[in-house]
């Protein structure tokens, strides 16, 4: 009799609410790609079978969630939704103060206006597109200070997230503690492939901060990841609980800005939590600007209700060893196949190295929205580019920022697809990889003036 090597593990859910999906022909995939302008933004959801483009409001609430929808107090002014979420952050993340926004960039908005002045600088662990985009709207000038590992696919390091504290001293040194604006740190790093930072990195971090008196920040969109991988691979904290190892992080920060959308799953909202009561008091105030009342900032009161309750299944253990063991068990099973991919592992997503993939299409030629359009041409699986596309222009020079990372993104939503979804596309990608010396690269027709990749409209070569 055949041994068994190991148990399996299970989702700690069941489906209750079915959503069809539709498969779709090759003929019809080709015209619809070619109509999207090979931009996988501009398809028609309804043309797609599998959507991996993102996690960003595209998960699955729970039934407690969705009783909670019904239970919005739509009052325009001081809703118990708000106070029930305003409980669970200082819970939860341990910020008494906190203001709500439609989504994640609004929050970047204003606090990039809030603490950023012409010129100065704000250093991080990777660019993130909306996050760099806002701080240079409001005149600053993002500095990249991760470890050089995050930049190289290949390479294995438990902690890509890291900042590389001599780089970051350097920053200090060359531009004046005054001149930095504050750090931009987040967890986990999506650009890099989803990677965490260490505890021990954050404290270090702190440590500076603390001498020079600089402010630091979080993005703490999908801090439950990176608490996740902290459980799993540092020393000291296999028996903490993902809450726990949340509020510890946050301990360590003047505030954070989320986009809840990740973690919180729900479809849509964000907030800025702090200890700053001069942040506070001019969030606060701009909100009423931008995005609504600040018991609401652009959210239903059933919203605040959905991410309330959001707040308190993202802490569970279960439901994030799920999460990101889907994601394993997609790159275990590329990794069958010799695909290249980003190691270790992401938390939210599997990243195609497609510099590897497509060696022969020059990286002006797009390789990554190249290989995103030919993985929906094969199956009707949707991905995003993460390469020359996403990384834009520089704001001075007006050229294109080459990144090291040239990467096609399939981003699991929570909770969404089962493991035949993922066989699905494990195969898909593997059939594109055989035939890949065939595959042709692209030219932009059409570049949007801020966040090309949204919008940007390519044609074969
Ligand atoms: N992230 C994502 O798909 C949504 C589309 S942008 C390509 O990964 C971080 C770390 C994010 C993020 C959005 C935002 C902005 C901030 N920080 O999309 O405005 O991953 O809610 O949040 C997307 P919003």
């Amino acid at each position: 009799m055949k041994k068994l090597k190991k148990r399996s593990w299970a989702e700690p859910f069941k489906i209750k609410v079915v959503e069809p999906i539709k498969m779709t022909t090759q003929t019809q995939r080709a015209k619809a790609i070619k109509d999207a302008g090979y931009n996988t933004f501009l398809l028609k959801s309804d043309d797609v079978y599998i959507d991996l483009l993102t996690d960003s409001g595209t998960n699955a609430m729970s039934d407690n969630q969705w009783a909670g929808m019904m239970l919005g107090d739509e009052a325009y002014a001081g809703s118990k939704n708000f106070y029930h979420l305003w409980d669970n952050i200082k819970k939860y993340y341990g910020f008494p103060y906190f203001v709500p926004t439609h989504q994640g960039r609004a929050a970047e908005h204003m606090l990039s206006q809030i603490m950023i002045k012409p010129g100065d600088y704000i250093p991080g662990n990777m660019y993130f597109t909306t996050t760099k985009l806002h701080q240079e709207l409001a005149g600053g000038t993002f500095v990249d200070v991760i470890i050089d590992e995050a930049h190289n696919a290949e390479k294995e390091h438990l902690f890509k997230g890291n900042f590389d504290i001599q780089k970051f001293k350097d920053l200090i040194k060359k531009a004046g503690a005054k001149k930095i604006a504050y750090v931009s740190m987040a967890g986990t790093v999506n650009m890099a492939g989803g990677q965490p930072f260490s505890m021990a990195n954050l404290k270090q971090v702190k440590k500076i901060t603390d001498k020079y008196g600089i402010r630091l920040w979080l993005d703490a969109t999908r801090i439950t990841e990176n608490a996740y991988f902290i459980k799993k691979r540092e020393r000291g904290y296999k028996s903490k609980s993902i809450g726990d190892i949340i509020l510890e992080i946050c301990s360590y920060f003047d505030g954070i800005w989320v986009s809840a959308k990740k973690d919180l799953m729900v479809n849509i909202g964000g907030f800025i939590a702090t200890r700053d009561k001069k942040v506070y008091d001019a969030a606060r105030n701009m909100v009423v600007v931008y995005e609504g009342l600040h018991t609401y900032g652009g959210l239903a009161g059933r919203d605040m209700e959905a991410m309330a309750r959001g707040i308190e299944e993202m802490v569970l253990y279960d439901n994030i060893h799920a999460r990101v063991g889907q994601v394993e068990y997609c790159g275990k099973r590329l990794e069958e196949f010799n695909i290249p991919m980003v190691k270790p592992f992401g938390g939210h997503a599997i990243f195609l190295d497609a510099k590897k993939f497509l060696p022969h299409i020059k990286q002006e030629e797009f390789p990554a929205q190249t290989l995103a359009a030919e993985i929906y041409l094969d199956s009707g699986v949707r991905g995003m580019e993460r390469g020359i596309v996403s990384a834009g222009r520089d704001k001075k020079t007006g050229k294109n920022h080459h990144p090291k990372l040239e990467l096609v993104r399939l981003t699991f939503p929570r909770r969404v697809y089962t493991q035949a979804h993922i066989d699905v596309t494990v195969e898909s990608i593997v059939e594109v990889y055989q035939n890949r010396k065939s595959i042709k690269g692209l030219k932009m027709v059409y570049e949007p003036e801020y966040l090309r990749f949204f919008q940007g409209r390519f044609k074969k070569l």
